[in-house]
């Protein structure tokens, strides 16, 4: 009940990391262009197969004068996957740790981030290759206030252009163009690309890479899907820029978890040049994340900070100018000087810039070494509090008990994804 969510308040407030005073408002009233790069992992970033690089674009991104790149940055999905990547984005607030949260709690009230910028006069829209009722989306998609949803009606799809989990990269994000460029203005967005997904295979006219030799096919078809979704990214970036968009919006690439599970261990030690511990294991979570803000000077390097897909809410809230110490969430703006750097993953493991503990052992990141429990208890601490709290919200639907100061209700069943209507 109410009484739930003040305990639920009390913290939050508590551990709400103030804005930056560099950065906050500096992209205030820019679009948002989200990207999912799916199941993309940070070690495709900077690496060559056969001494080519896998991914040239993206490569040259971490060293963009207006583009924050986070090389710690770790995906916290569940069984969720994609949609779990989603939810954490929108809301802040973790996916559960069993089922995927899109299907189980999509009747929810939540104070989304599409619905908290629809009352500063933004639109909101999803464009994706197949059809709307992947993951529950159209059904969770309302109740996060998502106004408009480009699914597979809305492309060509022809055999050509679809391959295993929907359309392919190139002809998706080409035609997305004309339907992100009728949107009115300011327009928040998220696009999910799908070519790099399991079990990685493409025409044979779209491989513009040799595969890797590691003794595993899908290990080696990787580094081909991965390649020919670096292509549309910078397809699409050209596109942004020649339409204009690229000068007014802020644009997040994100890889949603990973993409080679544990069984490719031996293919993949062989790629990193190393054994795959279950540390090792733990630092293969990361996924690389792209802040592009226009007119805003970043470091142009790599940050090391660490966080998780749960901090990129407020960090994106804080760009555009919006304090979110009212809103009930469990991340932290990666800008900010008050950053929280404890990442809680899913099944309880996290890691912090000194420690990780996985399988129910605590490492030193130092020595890779295994320490005292006692090292990670302070951490353990927060993990559990930060899970729990999470998982009360949405298995209670705590929200409904709460509307933050200025957050605008909205009315979720004048939201409707039948075409004729869009
Ligand atoms: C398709 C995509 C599937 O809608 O979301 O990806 P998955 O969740 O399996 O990674
Ligand atoms: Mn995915």
């Amino acid at each position: 009940d109410s009484g739930d969510v003040n305990d639920v308040l009390n913290y939050t407030k508590a551990h709400d990391a103030k804005p930056n005073d560099k950065y906050f408002g500096k992209g205030k009233g820019m679009n948002v262009i989200y990207v999912s790069l799916e199941s993309f992992q940070s070690f495709l970033i900077d690496r060559k197969v056969n001494g080519q690089e896998v991914t040239p674009f993206l490569n040259a991104l971490t060293h963009d004068k207006n583009t924050f790149y986070f090389d710690h940055f770790y995906h916290q999905t569940g069984q969720g996957k994609t949609s779990d990547a989603e939810f954490l984005m929108e809301n802040s607030l973790f996916p559960l740790p069993q089922g995927s949260v899109f299907y189980l709690k999509s009747q929810n009230t939540y104070q989304a981030t599409p619905a908290i910028l629809k009352s500063k006069g933004y639109t909101s829209a999803v464009f994706h290759g197949n059809y709307k009722s992947f993951w529950n989306r159209d059904v969770m998609y309302q109740s996060l206030g998502i106004d408009k949803f480009f699914d597979a009606r809305y492309y060509d799809m022809q055999p050509d252009h679809v391959l295993n989990y929907g359309m392919e990269d190139k002809p998706y994000f080409k035609e997305s163009m004309p339907l992100l460029e009728n949107l009115k203005q300011p327009f928040y967005s998220r696009f999910i690309s799908l070519s790099n997904h399991f079990d990685f295979e493409l025409d044979d006219e779209d491989v513009t890479f040799p595969p890797g030799d590691y003794g595993d096919s899908v290990v080696n078809r990787y580094f081909q899907t991965a390649h020919y979704t670096d292509e549309a990214i910078a397809q699409f970036f050209n596109d942004l820029k020649t339409s204009g968009l690229y000068d007014n919006s802020i644009i997040i690439l994100y890889g949603d978890h990973y993409g080679i599970s544990e069984n490719h261990n031996r293919a993949l030690s062989k790629v990193l040049g190393k054994e795959i511990t279950p540390y090792e294991n733990t630092k293969l979570q990361r996924v690389p994340l792209f802040i592009h803000v226009p007119n805003v000077k970043s470091p142009g390097k790599p940050l090391h900070t660490y966080g998780g897909e749960i901090d990129v809410r407020p960090t994106l809230l804080h760009l555009l100018g919006i304090d979110t110490k009212n809103y009930i969430q469990f991340g932290s703006d990666l800008l900010s000087k008050e950053h929280s750097n404890i990442v809680p993953f899913r099944n309880g493991d996290f890691v912090t810039p000194d420690y990780t503990y996985t399988k129910g052992v605590c490492y030193s990141n130092k020595s890779e070494e295994k320490v005292s429990e006692k090292k990670c208890e302070p951490y353990d601490k927060v993990t559990k509090e930060k899970l729990s709290l999470s998982d009360k919200v949405v298995y209670e639907d705590l929200l409904r008990f709460y509307t933050p100061k200025d957050f605008t209700p909205f009315d979720k069943n004048k939201i409707d994804y039948r075409r004729e209507v869009q």
